[in-house]
């Protein structure tokens, strides 16, 4: 069924049959391409964070602090079939839309998406455990889950989701594709990190890494974690929000 929706981007405007956006666009982030790819080649650029933090790099330990404190990547969050159960029943009704190209102010470029409330046997059974995971016990949840289809040539700008619409964490499910999502600091530009978000993880922003950092997914050409390419093919993020407090 299509919905009347309402897009968020400073101001309210309404545009027909769209999922309510819950995100921000930064108006005033650059492309940071010099800044954050220099050194991709040999690697040497920024901070690292080894062991159990290996899937975060940023520009200094400071800002891997911050971010540490704010940020949870989980890697095989979910199996290979729990992976097949969701393309099963999310792709019949992706495919029957177009990936959107052409909304120059838009914070995603090569799109589609949907909302789901609903959820058959084994895909409710992970987004039960994705609640349990990234949420306070009985806090309240955005109802709908959000599901974001990127085409391979499409990326996510940097931007800070709503702050009327969605509360303090953001916590999403990568099928297909591995991706690096790019944090920098609202404040200063140079401050960021990259986590690399592996297919099948689980990434939870809390609380200043969600307000504070603007986040975005890379388009394949600069998708690079720490010198290595990170190729970038279509991918699906299952998105849970919870509500404004
Ligand atoms: O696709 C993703 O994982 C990121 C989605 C996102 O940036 C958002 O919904 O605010």
């Amino acid at each position: 069924m299509l919905r009347v929706s309402v897009r968020v981007l400073g101001e309210f405007c309404v545009k027909p049959h769209r999922v309510v956006s819950y995100k921000c666009v930064c108006e005033r982030s650059p492309s940071r391409r010099e800044t954050h790819n220099k050194g991709r080649e040999d690697g040497v650029d920024g901070e690292h964070v080894d062991g159990e933090h290996s899937w975060m790099h940023g520009s200094s330990a400071e800002v891997l602090s911050t971010v540490r404190a704010n940020v949870q990547v989980l890697q095989n969050f979910i199996s290979e079939e729990e992976e097949a159960s969701f393309l099963k029943e999310l792709d019949p009704g992706l495919k029957r839309k177009r990936y959107e190209f052409d909304h120059w102010d838009d914070a995603i470029h090569g799109f589609r998406e949907t909302e789901r409330l609903q959820w058959g046997g084994v895909c409710a059974s992970v987004v039960e455990r994705l609640r349990a995971t990234a949420f306070p016990e009985g806090g309240p949840l955005l109802g709908p889950v959000h599901v974001l289809d990127l085409d391979k040539a499409g990326f996510i700008k940097p931007h800070v989701d709503s702050v009327k619409f969605c509360g303090s964490t953001i916590s999403g499910l990568c099928l297909l594709s591995d991706s690096v999502m790019r944090l920098v600091s609202v404040e200063n530009s140079a401050d960021w990190a990259c986590l690399l978000l592996q297919r099948r993880s689980l990434y939870i922003l809390r609380d200043e890494a969600r307000f504070k950092f603007t986040h975005e997914i890379l388009k394949d050409e600069e998708s690079f974690f720490s010198g290595h390419r990170i190729p970038r093919h279509r991918r699906i993020s299952v998105i849970c929000r919870n509500l404004p407090l």
